[in-house]
């Protein structure tokens, strides 16, 4: 039963309340719960609403309704949640926005914040 084992993560055996006992787990047996990270996009007064629009469904795959109903939130409350990824990906996809921004030469950011 999951309830009565605990398992620290930098430990290779398994605690069973019941009996007392402890079963040794193969490091290769213990899966680690990924962490998850919320990209948010963050308002300004400068990025056309077009411009953001399309950079939702470029870099998030929103359709164009979800996209401009997303940016209109951002406009009115100052962020939104773009998209939740692992740790990775959601430095990579707001790097890549950040970037594409810069070029484009608007003030558009998005930042990672754990979810
Ligand atoms: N506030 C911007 C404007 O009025 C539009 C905008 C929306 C900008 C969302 C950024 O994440 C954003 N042109």
């Amino acid at each position: 039963m999951p309830e009565n084992n605990s398992q620290d993560s930098d430990r290779n055996d398994q605690l069973d309340i019941e009996s007392g006992t402890r079963a040794l787990v193969r490091p290769q047996d213990k899966t680690k719960t990924p962490s998850f990270y919320k990209v948010l996009i963050l308002n300004d007064d400068f990025t056309p609403r077009d411009y953001v629009v399309h950079v939702l469904q470029k870099f998030f795959r929103k359709s164009e309704q979800e996209a401009t109903h997303l940016m209109l939130q951002v406009h009115h409350k100052g962020q939104g949640v773009a998209g939740v990824f692992t740790c990775e990906i959601a430095e990579t996809k707001a790097y890549q926005v950040n970037e594409y921004s810069k070029k484009h030469k608007y003030p558009l950011k998005c930042v990672v914040e754990a979810a």
